[in-house]
């Protein structure tokens, strides 16, 4: 079916629009997937992760409805390889299923998505807009657009939005640091090692609940480099750019270690990055101890 391309700025904020509804109207088939499909696929993803069966339903269930919207050009998923493609001119990529190895103990997961000005590999100053989902207790979405970052409650898919202005709290409570300890490279241990002193522990295993957990309360979250893996875990294009821009958003920082993460595109789709993400003075300190 050929689709109206979009011609104006105004057209792609519509477009964003109906990607973030489209989104949201789509969560209440994936916490039914959820508890459908909780065992495994016996595949793995492009990263090497492997792929749960409610992984495969979230991807098919984003894909159609995202790739059915005029002005949509392209949609990435963390579980597939290449870029499916059609007539439009915005770009999706996301991560249907975040923290799926947390359905097993029924602890908190998510989906996370960006939308782009150009295709991906890309950089994140191409991100229009970008969000995650959380199905915890109640289902909420956390949306970052035009520097703005807002809460929605969501019911039977529609958004409800309960705080139009979400920002990091100016003193930080939390942290959370994915890897472990023993993998840890010496420099990231020690200003690790002084944060777990300031600070409280929360970190649950699921991108977008320790993220939530930084935008509530203030604090950091870092998936950092290993020693054997010194791009780290976690996906530069499906979880790296998104979160930043919304903890930029915040008023927070985001940093590879060097930068932030927005100012560079991966080299490939589906390329892994060391990760910092919050408080802008404690990013500050990690940046001045992880070069
Ligand atoms: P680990 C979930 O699998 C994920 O991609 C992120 O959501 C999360 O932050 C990280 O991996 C958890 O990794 O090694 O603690 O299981």
């Amino acid at each position: 079916m050929s689709k109206s391309l979009n011609t104006s700025a105004s057209e792609s904020e519509q477009t964003v629009a109906q990607v973030i509804d489209t989104i949201a109207a789509t969560t209440p088939d994936v916490r039914h997937a959820i508890a459908e499909y909780r065992g495994q696929s016996n595949s793995v993803n492009p990263s090497g992760d492997d792929q749960l069966a409610a992984d495969l339903r979230a991807d098919e269930l984003f894909e159609q409805r995202v790739l059915d919207i005029d002005g949509v050009a392209t949609y990435a998923s963390e579980e597939r390889a290449e870029v499916e493609t059609t007539d439009g001119r915005l770009h999706v990529a996301m991560d249907p299923l975040d923290g799926s190895s947390n359905l097993e103990p029924n602890s908190g997961m998510g989906t996370i998505f960006g939308v782009y000005s150009e295709r991906p590999p890309t950089a994140g100053t191409n991100l229009l807009a970008s969000g995650f989902v959380i199905y915890g207790p109640i289902t909420s979405m956390v949306v970052a657009r035009g520097g703005q970052v807002r809460e929605y409650i969501l019911e039977d898919g529609d958004k409800r939005l309960v705080d139009d202005d979400v920002t990091l709290p100016e003193e930080p409570t939390v942290f959370g640091f994915g890897g472990g300890v023993d993998s840890w490279t010496e420099d990231f241990e020690s200003v690790a090692e002084e944060i777990r002193y300031e600070l409280k522990l929360r970190y649950g295993g699921a991108m977008v609940a320790d993220i939530n957990q930084v935008l509530t309360y203030g604090g950091v979250f870092s998936y950092p480099k290993l020693q054997s893996r010194p791009e780290g875990k976690l996906r530069h294009q499906f979880e790296g750019h998104p979160m930043a821009y919304i903890v930029e958003s915040a008023g927070g920082r985001s940093s590879d270690g060097e930068r932030s993460l927005l100012e560079t595109a991966p080299d490939e789709l589906h390329s892994r990055t060391p990760l910092y993400l919050g408080n802008a003075d404690l990013i500050e300190r990690v940046e001045s101890n992880v070069n």
